[in-house]
């Protein structure tokens, strides 16, 4: 299975915590780190008072179902020292499945594709890096960009 995952971080090194996130992932059983887009610094969306975000899609290959890679991603925020405050609040690390390929799931704790993506630039941005005509499995995500005001994004140079 094919997932698409959104990082973000806004506490700390924030290149480092992504950083230690990928390497996370890519240690996981039967799991691959495919591709993952620049780092981008973003405004926060949501709670605008906080730090600006590091974010960053990737795209992971693993035999994991989903409610497993939900576990292994909350696992792993816990791990690199994941504290909850608030919603939309500050945080070192936080790994979202945003596609889990075409499936759609409505689960109490999980709902693919995410049920806030499209109106993300931090999202829709990094994945648009890896799918660049816009298409991912069968959702054209161009015009949700479209209807996006606001939500500063740019690309941190490597
Ligand atoms: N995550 C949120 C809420 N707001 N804003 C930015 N820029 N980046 C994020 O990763 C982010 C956010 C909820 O998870
Ligand atoms: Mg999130
Ligand atoms: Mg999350």
């Amino acid at each position: 299975m094919i997932y698409l995952l959104s990082l973000g971080t806004n506490i700390g090194d924030r290149a480092e915590n992504i950083q230690n996130a990928l390497d996370a992932i890519g240690l996981l059983p039967k799991t691959k780190v495919l591709r993952a887009s620049s780092l981008y610094e973003t405004e926060p969306v949501g709670y605008a008072d906080q730090q600006s975000f590091y974010n960053i899609a990737a795209e992971v290959e693993s035999a994991f179902e989903p409610a497993e890679m939900l576990g292994a991603c909350l696992g792993i925020e816990a791990a690199l020292g994941r504290v909850r405050e608030f919603k939309n609040g500050p945080r070192i690390i936080d790994i979202d499945i945003i596609f889990a390929e075409d499936m759609i799931i409505n689960e109490e704790n999980l709902i693919v594709p995410h049920p806030r993506y499209h109106e993300r630039r931090f999202v829709l941005v990094p994945l648009l890096e890896l799918y660049p005509d816009g298409v991912i499995f069968g959702i054209n995500i161009l015009p949700f960009l479209d209807k996006i005001d606001g939500q500063e994004i740019s690309i941190i140079n490597s």
